[in-house]
């Protein structure tokens, strides 16, 4: 398990490492993806460190909940809302999970297909 000093966004929450931060709230972050899948591609992130969407869902509902908004609110904000977009939790290592402090990926602006790979 990743802890919060080595964990790469925690570093990007306290600044340390550099990132394009797009949206911001008091308690979540949503910055843009370093290997962007579609021409919109944003990481919406708590700022507090829980590995999972499971672990997050456990921990803390209304934080939870906060996360799904800003997700929304970014989407509105790249104008991806209204033509439609995907959030994608990947939830652990069979899923495609690398970074283990959780991030909904907002991806948008392209046709998307399903089901995903
Ligand atoms: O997604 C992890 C995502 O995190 C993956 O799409 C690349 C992205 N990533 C990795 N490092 C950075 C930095 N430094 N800034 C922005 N985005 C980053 P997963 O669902 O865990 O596979």
């Amino acid at each position: 398990m990743v802890s919060e000093a080595d964990c790469l966004f925690c570093g990007i929450v306290a600044g340390r490492i550099p990132a394009e931060i797009v949206h911001e709230t008091e308690r979540t972050l949503a910055f843009r993806d370093v290997n962007p899948q579609a021409p919109t591609h944003v990481l919406v992130i708590p700022k507090d460190h829980h590995p999972t969407a499971a672990a997050l869902a456990a921990a803390d509902h209304g934080l939870a909940d906060e996360v799904l908004r800003a997700a929304h609110a970014v989407a509105e904000q790249e104008g991806v809302a209204d033509s439609g977009y995907r959030l994608v939790f990947n939830t652990g290592p069979g899923a495609g999970q690398t970074v283990f402090h959780v991030h909904g990926h907002v991806l948008g602006g392209r046709d998307l297909t399903w089901p995903p790979g």
